[in-house]
């Protein structure tokens, strides 16, 4: 069974994090599967769903934290196997496809628009506000802020080892918001300058903790100590279903020479690197979760993943649950 190549191109774009970023991952992975739907030559419905089905397993191989991968793909794949259960027609089987994934994409853009206006809804005049990694949610937000004639400051953190705070900083500097860069160290030095911090978010648990970039928990941790509030903008495919049922999120480790170049670190015998991407914040530490459907505490995040994933009952969810993690 052959793979489009458009397929593998946005595969491995996501795995080397040429598209980056959990909304972007996302719409990327279901993009890949309808143009996998589209260009398939597939005679009968089994063989289409095959295709799919092996498309999702590359896909969903790619990077295992953003809880949004998963839910993109699961959004898209539970229509395809639901259609395919009633139909042995191939054109209605690869429309199911193609039209779940529009509707997908469609959604997770108004999700973050929508974020953008209740977001910034919240932040007063004049605020400062602290930002890690790079986020197009808490981006949204802050281009809202001042295109509603607020006027911010944002504190962003450079974010090693990879430097998302640079491109954070280069984003909001281009709609006019005055932006000083910190080293990650630099956080609780500066957090009494701070009023707020808005973070994006990787996966959402049920319990409310939130995963995302490395660091993300001390910033919080700082905050807590300071007393000042921490936000998460996080669209709710990025809630993970999976944790209902006691799942963990995996958490990602990259490279090693993403921290110390591989000539270097061969050269200093007995020396090791960890380079873990992500961390996870405990729900104490979080203020409120800013989602499209409006700003929740993390206890909410129990009631709002019924209300989203309420199709996926206990015995769908497991089966579905293959378009998780393999
Ligand atoms: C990106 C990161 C972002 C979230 C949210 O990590 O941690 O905060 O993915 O981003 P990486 P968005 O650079 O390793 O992908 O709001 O754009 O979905």
């Amino acid at each position: 069974m052959s793979v489009p190549p458009k397929v593998l191109e946005i595969a491995e774009a996501i795995r080397t994090m040429r598209v980056r970023g959990a909304g972007r991952i996302a719409r990327a992975a279901v993009e890949a599967l309808m143009e996998a739907a589209k260009q398939s030559k597939a005679k009968t419905v089994d063989q289409l769903v095959e295709e799919l089905d092996r498309c999702a397993e590359i896909l969903l191989a790619t990077r295992p934290t953003a809880v949004s991968l998963p839910n993109g793909v699961r959004y898209v794949m539970s229509r395809v196997l639901s259609t395919a259960e009633s139909s042995t027609d191939v054109e209605e089987v690869r429309e199911a496809a193609v039209k779940a994934a529009e509707a997908f994409i469609r959604e997770s853009k108004t999700a973050v628009k929508r974020i953008g206006e209740i977001g910034a809804r919240m932040i007063s005049d004049g605020e400062t506000i602290m930002t890690h990694c790079q986020s197009s949610a808490v981006f949204e937000v802050l281009r809202r802020v001042v295109e509603s004639g607020k006027s911010v400051r944002v504190i962003a953190t450079e974010t090693r080892p990879l430097y998302q705070g640079r491109l954070t900083a280069k984003l909001l500097s281009e709609v006019g918001i005055p932006v000083t860069v910190i080293v990650d160290g630099a956080a609780r030095y500066m957090m009494p300058d701070v009023d707020r911090v808005l973070v994006g978010a990787d996966a959402v648990a049920a319990n409310g903790a939130l995963v995302n970039k490395i660091g993300t928990s001390m910033i919080a941790l700082a905050a807590y100590e300071a007393r000042v509030p921490f936000f998460t903008a996080a669209e709710t495919y990025k809630l993970s279903p999976e944790t209902m049922l006691g799942e963990l999120i995996l958490i990602e480790e990259r490279s090693p020479y993403e921290v110390i170049p591989e000539e270097m670190l061969k050269s200093m015998k007995g020396v090791s690197v960890r380079n873990p991407s992500f961390d996870v914040t405990p729900p104490e530490y979080i203020d409120g979760i800013i989602t499209e459907r409006g700003v929740v505490p993390p206890h909410g995040v129990v009631s709002l993943l019924y209300e989203v994933f309420g199709w996926m009952k206990a015995d769908t969810l497991l089966r579905y649950q293959t378009y998780y993690r393999r």
